[in-house]
C-alpha cells in the first residue's frame, strides 16, 4: 500500500506511515484502488432511476448517445441527480431535527431530558403564537415541540421560520413559487418530479430543489438548532482544545462521531457519573476522556467544551493512534470503514441508531426511554476495553491547539455590541456588527462551512481561504468541519487576530473575538442565516445586497448540496472549491453559475485554487459594498 500524499494537516502523516506498518487500511488505499473517477458520473451523466438503464450520456455532441432511452437529454440528468442530492441532504437535516422535536416533546424536570434554555423556550413560544398562559415549562415545551413536528407533515401552510427573512427575500419566495411548504412534503414531491418520466425541464426541476432545499435551511435545520438550545442550552463562547493531541494516553478514550446531540448530550452526562470514573480508575487509567468529531464534536464542543479530536478525514486516524477504546456513533458522515478498521486494533465500534446500523459494529441501540441508562452500559463497554489496550500499538500525534468555540446568534451579538455605541438593546440588535461592516472597517463576512474532500489535500483549502479571507478582513463565521480545520490550524484564538488586516485585527481587539467565530454543526448554518438576515432587516435591505457570502472549500455530502442551494435561495453567493457532478450539462452549469441570479440574486460560484476563489470572493465583496455606495 502505498501513502505518498503528504497531508495538509501534519498530524495525519505520521498516522498514515503507522498504517501502513500496521497493515491497516485507510481511505488512501481505496482511493488508489478505486483508480480513476468514472467520468459519466463525475459530470453527472449517467442515470440510473429507472431499470431500463443505467443511461449514459456522452459529454461530446454529435459523439455517442446524446438522449437515454426515455429520451432524457445531459440536461434533464443533470438537474435530477443534482435535485436527488438536494432531497436526500434535506431528509438528513431535517430527520435529525424531527428526533430534536421528539426529545423535547419527552421534556420533564424530573426526567433525562430537561429544558435547559428556558429563555429561548418562550422567545420561541411567541414568535410561533403559541398561548403559554397557565402552562408549565414542561407543557410549554410539550405543546412547542408538537408544533415543530407539524412543520413535517402539515398539510396547508408554509414554513413558520421564513418571517424570519427580509420581507424583500419573503416575496421572492412568494413570486418564484418556492415557499417551503411541509418538509416531509417538499423532499417527497422532488423525489417524485424526478422519477422517470415526470418533470425533464432542468430549469423548474431546479426552482423544486431550491423549495426543497429551503424546507432544510428554514425548516428542518432551523428547528434543529432551534430546539437543540432550548434542551441542551445555548451555546457561549468557552475554550477548548482541537486535534488528535486531545487523545491521551492514560485515560479511558472515547470518541463521540455522528451528529444527534440527544445521544451525545447524553454521553456527555453518563462520562460524569462518578461510579464510572472509579470504575475507570480501578481498571488503571486516570479517569474517561471524551473527545469528538465531525458534528457530534461541535455540538458537544459548542455546548461543554468537549476536545475536537478532528473533523472528518480525521475519523481513521483516530482509531490509528491505537488509544481508543471506543468509538460511539449514531448517524451520518460514519465511514463504513471504521469497522474494518477497528479490527486492527482494541478498539470498539458501537453503533447506536436503529436508522445507521453499521456492518461489523457493536450494535446497542440508544432508545431515549432508557438515554442514560444506554449510555451509561456503553461507557462502561468502553472503560472495560482498557486492559485490551496493547500499548506496543499506540502512537498519538502530539499536535493540539487552543481554540475558542460557542458562538451563536445570542453570543455573536453580545460580544460584537461591544464594537461601536449602541443605544439598543444589546440582545436584540446586530446594528454594531452591520455599523462595523457599514464603516469598512470590516469589509464583509464569510461563512466558511462543509466537509473534507480527498480531491484535495485534507483542510488545505479550508485554512488557505480563511487566512486570505481575515488577511483582507473579513470576518469569518465557521461550522462543521470547516470550524474544525481552523480550530486545529489555531485560528479560533486571539493570537490569530495577528494574520488579519488593520480593521479586524482591531475589531477582534476591542471585542475580544478571534477572527474565526466556531458557530457550530451543520445544521448550525441556519445560525448564519439568521445573522445575515437580522443585519438585512436592520438596514432595510434583502441579504442579497449584503457583502456577505458561503463558501464550502472541501464539501462532499449530499447535505452540503442541500445546505449550498438554500444559501443561495436565500440570496447569499456560494462559492464551492469541488465542483458539482453537473458539468456534462452546459445549461444546467450556466443556470448554477450565471442566470439563476436573475431570479435569486445569488449564485453559485466554482472555484478549486483557495487563493483564487478568496480572490473571488473579496471582487464580490467589493462589488457588493460598491452597489452599497458603502
Ligand atoms: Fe435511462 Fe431514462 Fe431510465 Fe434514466 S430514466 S435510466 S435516462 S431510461
Ligand atoms: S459532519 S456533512 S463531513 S461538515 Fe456535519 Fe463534517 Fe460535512 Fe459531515
Amino acid at each position: 500500500m502505498s501513502h505518498e500524499v503528504l497531508e495538509f494537516d501534519v498530524s495525519s502523516n505520521v498516522l498514515l506511515e503507522k498504517a501502513k506498518k500496521d497493515g491497516a487500511e485507510t481511505i488512501w488505499d481505496r482511493q488508489i484502488a478505486m483508480k480513476a473517477k468514472c467520468g459519466f458520473g463525475d459530470k453527472g451523466l449517467c442515470c440510473r432511476i429507472c431499470a431500463m438503464g443505467p443511461c449514459r450520456i456522452s459529454p461530446v455532441e454529435g459523439k455517442g448517445a446524446q438522449r437515454g432511452l426515455c429520451g432524457a437529454t445531459a440536461d434533464t440528468i443533470a438537474a435530477r441527480n443534482f435535485a436527488r442530492m438536494v432531497a436526500a441532504g434535506t431528509a438528513a437535516h431535517s430527520d435529525h431535527a424531527r428526533d430534536i422535536a421528539h426529545v423535547m416533546h419527552m421534556a420533564n424536570k424530573d426526567g433525562n431530558y430537561k429544558v435547559k434554555d428556558v429563555g429561548k423556550l418562550m422567545k420561541l413560544a411567541a414568535e410561533w403564537k403559541l398561548d403559554t398562559e397557565g402552562k408549565d415549562t414542561d407543557e410549554i415545551a410539550h405543546e412547542l415541540a408538537e408544533k415543530a413536528l407539524m412543520e413535517f407533515g402539515k398539510p396547508f401552510g408554509v414554513q413558520n421560520f421564513l418571517t424570519r427573512a427580509p420581507k424583500q427575500r419573503q416575496q421572492i419566495w412568494k413570486d418564484l413559487k418556492i415557499e417551503p411548504r411541509a418538509i416531509d412534503r417538499e423532499v417527497v414531491s422532488l423525489m417524485h418530479s424526478t422519477h422517470i418520466g415526470c418533470a425533464s425541464d432542468a430549469e423548474s426541476i431546479f426552482e423544486m430543489s431550491m423549495r426543497t432545499s429551503l424546507a432544510d435551511g428554514w425548516g428542518g435545520s432551523m428547528i434543529g438548532t432551534e430546539f437543540s438550545d432550548i434542551m441542551f442550552g445555548t451555546p457561549t463562547a468557552r475554550g477548548t482544545e482541537a486535534n488528535l493531541g486531545v487523545i491521551e494516553e492514560n485515560m479511558v478514550n472515547i470518541l463521540l462521531h455522528g451528529h444527534d446531540p440527544s445521544f451525545s448530550e447524553m454521553v456527555v452526562l453518563a462520562a460524569e457519573v462518578p461510579e464510572l470514573i472509579q470504575l475507570a480508575k480501578e481498571v488503571g487509567a486516570d479517569g474517561i476522556n471524551l473527545v469528538g468529531m465531525c458534528c457530534t464534536g461541535n455540538e458537544v464542543t459548542m455546548r461543554h467544551g468537549v476536545k475536537i479530536a478532528g473533523n472528518f478525514y480525521q475519523q481513521e486516524m483516530a482509531i490509528l493512534t491505537g488509544a481508543l477504546e471506543a468509538v460511539m456513533v449514531d448517524v451520518q458522515c460514519i465511514f463504513p470503514a471504521l469497522a474494518r478498521l477497528s479490527d486492527c486494533y482494541h478498539t470498539k465500534f458501537i453503533s447506536t441508531s436503529p436508522k445507521a446500523k453499521i456492518t461489523g459494529s457493536t450494535y446497542i441501540e440508544f432508545n431515549e426511554e432508557h438515554a442514560l441508562e444506554t449510555c451509561t452500559q456503553i461507557i462502561r463497554e468502553a472503560i472495560m476495553n482498557f486492559k485490551n489496550r496493547d500499548s506496543s500499538k499506540v502512537l498519538i500525534p502530539q499536535i493540539k491547539s487552543k481554540a475558542i468555540v460557542g458562538y451563536s446568534v445570542e453570543t455573536v451579538i453580545q460580544h460584537l455590541d461591544k464594537v461601536v455605541n449602541s443605544q439598543t438593546d444589546v440582545f436584540n440588535t446586530v446594528k454594531p456588527l452591520s455599523d462595523v461592516i457599514w464603516a469598512g472597517v470590516i469589509r464583509g463576512a464569510a461563512g466558511v462551512v462543509g466537509c473534507n474532500n480527498p480531491q484535495v489535500k485534507h483542510d488545505k483549502s479550508h485554512i488557505t481561504l480563511i487566512k486570505e479571507l481575515i488577511k483582507n478582513d473579513v470576518i469569518v463565521v465557521a461550522t462543521g468541519c470547516a470550524a474544525q480545520a481552523a480550530a486545529k490550524a489555531g485560528l479560533m484564538t486571539m493570537e490569530a487576530k495577528e494574520l488579519c488586516g488593520r480593521g479586524l485585527k482591531e475589531v477582534c481587539e476591542r471585542v475580544g473575538i478571534p477572527p474565526v467565530l466556531h458557530m457550530g454543526s451543520c445544521v448550525d448554518i441556519s445560525r448564519i442565516l439568521d445573522l445575515v438576515s437580522r443585519v438585512a432587516i436592520e438596514r432595510g435591505l434583502d441579504n442579497s445586497n449584503l457583502p456577505v457570502v458561503g463558501v464550502a472549500p472541501e464539501w462532499m455530502s449530499e447535505k452540503a448540496v442541500a445546505i449550498g442551494t438554500y444559501v443561495i435561495s436565500s440570496g447569499i453567493d456560494t462559492f464551492l472549491g469541488i465542483t458539482p457532478q453537473i458539468t456534462g450539462s452546459e445549461m444546467f452549469t450556466n443556470l448554477l453559475t450565471d442566470k439563476i441570479e436573475e431570479k435569486v440574486g445569488a449564485k453559485f460560484f466554482f472555484e478549486e485554487d483557495p487563493i483564487i476563489c478568496a480572490q473571488k470572493i473579496m471582487d464580490r465583496i467589493e462589488e457588493k459594498r460598491d452597489r452599497l455606495g458603502i
